[in-house]
């Protein structure tokens, strides 16, 4: 194939149509299933799962009635991410089966009359022609040329297949898109990644601090149930966010921060705990390495000094400062989840580790718990060969901090400037829809023309699948086993996914499509297994357990063996080189970084233009979601929040629909409805990620509001972890249609 032509198709298969089931009562289904109560009910059954609508991986339940369709979901009672309760996205989930817009059959892109199209083929030529791909790469440079990207639970499967197949490229986008800034400012302070779910004692918390962090749009379920919990015990809650977000109106303190200049904040709050001497003297002075040079460090950093970078007052600077030390050690500055936001976040992220540290909330009650994981055995298998070289090779020292892979460096090794001796020359992705995942669009698609070999594994047509080489449709979670999932959390647990209901159409499961691609690999010995069945069941059987006996419970709890918290008088070893919380870093000074954070100034948005500020809608999951029947219905298209000043200056209404420029003149595709608003400042607008999807087959979503991704082309990258800043773009309004078609 000629790969500088690999146009986006917008999947109109063409051929045997036979593949394709077009029942068009089943259409009339759509949103119906849920509906009735089943006839009869003693033929009722319930199948244990965990929802894969977003990564808090909820433990719960797939009811199927008598002709042993899914009838319902529920939460599992005895599951602590979820207390027996889904969230509405998580209900939901049922429309991720049912969506007729699903992928339905293997495809294939071909060339016809001229004109690039997908073409339905049969699982075993998908499997020939991948096999034949992959070794071809092999063979002409070594199997590390092949990256995996993912996200979500097929992604394991595909892990096995690739470090059997010789390459540990292996990547998702939750690390340098998401999380990967407060891991490595967390474990450069205390020795410690914070991971998911975020141990933070919301259940005992007397003081909650939210820097951005938006829980109840952003739904992570058992920590939005323990935050009302929290509300409702009157504990004080301040949030800092330029934007009056729901957590902000349930607050006592809202502080509507200038974007941007969070650091400042942090370091003029640790300037009236250190100078007034309110942090947890006992704590630091047996924990905290370099206690003297923070001192000096944040001497000239007053409240006056901050309230000018800030807009924050300084009385309020002094003010929540107290009450934060008031309530220590159960004051919980929480670390936020998605902090990739100005490329200085990891040094954002420290100031918030230390002002934990501060308060000695670190392993204390309120503050954060040590969480403990269950121990699951690995399903016996033969080595992996080894491998020549990774992603960490070409980076040769750089981004020596960062504790995982970092997508857009696979992007960067992708890339035709690429001028390392380390290539990648193929991507699967699995689970994550890359072009509006990872910022600045346009230089991943030059890194996908690129490549010789582009295979995508997808529930839906995405954007991404209409650059795919080949698509394989995997069937949903509803349809299929994976692995346990095993998250640290108070006491170690597993909770098990089974299928409740035989895979739609011709998709398959990961392990399937895995086991199958091995053997024409003639990898089949590192996949000994005819079900994932039986190596959940083998796994559970290691601990005392079984797979009949988890079809019963769903969740199985172990009993902790280590204390939650740091006990009175404990000696604590810390996991830092000194052993010790870090005030003052010694790995960031040994990699040429600040040791301790400084505030420096961000790029305001030129004359016309307002900062890009996006977040999450408690009924959707990013893109994931925006064309599923159930939730649709719920939210069919994000709008734009502006101040009402800025609306009076650019002639804006209410209701009225506008496209929007970036800094860098890309305008967007669709346009998007103004929501006029005194809950956003004048420097930013605001709207939900996720929407302005781009490909047609996705009948309900398609062209219903804006992507921020797309606009999203100034990319902040973090110099100590490499993540990607997103929240440096500005944009200004169109309020004529422009000229430029929808390209995609
Ligand atoms: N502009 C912008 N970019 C962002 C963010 C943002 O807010 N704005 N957020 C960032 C964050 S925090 C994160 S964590 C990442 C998330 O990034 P992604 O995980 O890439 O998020 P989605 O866009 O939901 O893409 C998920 C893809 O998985 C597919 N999928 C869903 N279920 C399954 C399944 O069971 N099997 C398979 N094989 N595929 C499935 C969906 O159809 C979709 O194509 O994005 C990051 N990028
Ligand atoms: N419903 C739902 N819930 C989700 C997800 C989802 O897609 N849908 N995704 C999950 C995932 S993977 C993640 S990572 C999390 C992300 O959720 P969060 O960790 O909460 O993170 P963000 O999306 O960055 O937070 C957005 C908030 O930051 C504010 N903000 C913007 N700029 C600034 C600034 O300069 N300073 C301050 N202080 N605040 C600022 C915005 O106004 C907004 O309220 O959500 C998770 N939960
Ligand atoms: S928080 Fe909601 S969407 Fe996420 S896993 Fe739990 S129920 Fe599913
Ligand atoms: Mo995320």
């Amino acid at each position: 194939m000629n790969k500088s032509r690999r146009e986006f198709i917008k999947l109109s298969a063409i051929g045997a149509g036979g593949l394709v089931l077009a029942n068009p009562l089943l259409n009339a289904m759509i949103g119906q299933v849920n509906a009735a109560e089943p006839m009869d009910a003693s033929k009722i059954k319930r199948f244990p799962t965990y929802c894969e609508v977003c990564f808090w991986k909820c433990a719960g339940w797939v009811y199927t009635d008598e002709k042993g369709e899914i009838w319902k979901i529920e939460g599992n009672e005895d599951d602590p991410h979820s207390n027996g309760r889904f969230c509405p996205r998580g209900t939901g989930g049922l429309g991720m089966y049912n969506d007729p817009d699903r992928l339905k059959t293997p495809l294939m892109r071909v060339e016809e009359n001229g004109k690039q199209t997908f073409k339905e083929v049969s699982w075993d030529k998908a499997f020939r022609f991948i096999a034949e791909k992959m070794n071809e790469i092999k063979e002409e440079s070594g199997p590390e040329s092949l990256a995996l990207f993912k996200h979500g639970s097929g992604g394991a499967h595909f892990g096995k297949l690739f470090k059997a197949f010789g390459s540990k490229n292996i990547t998702a986008p939750s690390y340098a898109q998401c999380r990967g800034p407060r891991e490595v400012g967390f474990n450069t302070t205390f020795g410690s990644n914070i991971n998911s779910p975020e141990p933070v004692d919301l259940e005992n918390t007397k003081c909650l601090v939210l820097i951005g962090n938006h829980i109840g749009e952003n739904m992570h379920n058992s920590h939005v149930q323990e935050m009302s919990k929290a509300i409702d015990r009157g504990a004080t809650i301040i949030t800092v966010d330029p934007r009056l977000s729901t957590a902000a109106s349930k607050s006592k303190y809202w502080l509507p921060i200038k974007p941007a200049t969070d650091i400042a904040l942090l370091l003029a709050w640790m300037n009236v705990i250190v100078s007034e001497e309110l942090y947890d003297k006992k704590y630091i002075e047996q924990y905290a390495y370099g206690l003297e040079d923070l001192q000096a460090h944040v001497a000239d950093k007053t409240p006056e000094w901050a309230e000018k970078i800030t807009s924050i007052s300084a009385d309020v600077i002094r003010q929540t400062a107290r009450e934060m030390a008031f309530h220590a050690p159960a004051t919980l500055i929480h670390p936020g989840r998605h902090v990739t936001w100005y490329g200085d976040d990891t040094q954002r992220l420290r100031a918030m580790a230390m002002l934990n540290a501060l308060l000695g909330s670190w392993g204390r009650k309120g503050g954060f718990y040590f969480p403990e994981k269950a121990k699951v055995a690995s399903y016996p298998h033969p080595g992996y060969p080894p491998v020549n070289w990774t992603w960490k090779d070409h980076l040769d020292g750089t981004y020596a901090l960062a504790g995982s892979s970092i997508a857009n460096v696979f992007v960067d090794m992708s890339h035709p400037n690429n001028e390392s001796d380390y290539k990648i020359k193929g991507w699967f992705v699995v689970g994550t829809n890359l072009i509006s995942t990872i910022p600045d669009t346009k230089r991943t698609l030059e890194a996908i023309q690129n490549l010789d070999l582009l295979v995508v594994v997808d529930t839906m047509p995405m954007e991404i699948t209409g650059y795919a080489d080949i698509i394989l449709p995997e069937c949903t979670y509803l349809e299929r086993y994976d692995d346990m999932r095993v998250s640290p959390n108070r006491f170690p647990n597993v909770a098990v996914r089974v299928p409740a209901v035989k895979p739609k159409y011709l998709s398959k499961p990961s392990d399937w499509i895995v086991r199958k691609l091995a053997k024409k690999l003639k990898l089949s010995k590192h996949f000994n297994y005819e079900s994932y069945g039986e190596v959940i069941d083998w796994q559970l059987k290691q601990m005392g357990s079984s797979l009949a006996e988890m079809k019963e419970k769903g969740v199985l709890k172990m009993e902790r063996k280590t204390p939650m918290f740091i006990e009175a008088d404990d000696y604590h070893e810390f996991g830092t080189s000194t052993g010790m919380i870090e005030l003052y870093s010694l790995d960031l000074e040994m990699e040429g970084f600040d040791p301790i954070p400084n505030y420096t100034p961000h790029p305001e948005p030129p004359t016309g233009y307002y900062r890009l500020n996006y977040g999450r809608a408690p009924m959707h999951t990013f893109g994931r979601t925006a064309n599923n029947p159930n939730l649709n219905e719920l939210m069919s298209e994000n709008s734009l929040w502006v101040n009402p000043f800025v609306a009076a200056d650019n002639n804006l209404e209410n209701g009225q629909e506008v496209w929007l420029k970036n800094q860098d003149g890309v305008v967007s595709d669709f346009p998007i409805k103004v929501r006029v608003t005194e809950r956003i400042g004048k420097d930013n607008v605001y709207m939900v990620h996720g929407f302005g999807r781009a490909n047609k087959k996705l009948k309900r979503s398609f062209g219903k509001g804006i992507s921020d991704s797309q606009l999203i082309t100034n990319v902040m990258v973090d110099p100590v972890m490499g993540g990607t800043g997103m929240r440096g773009n500005f944009v200004s309004f169109v309020t004529d249609k422009p000229e430029s078609e929808v390209v995609s």
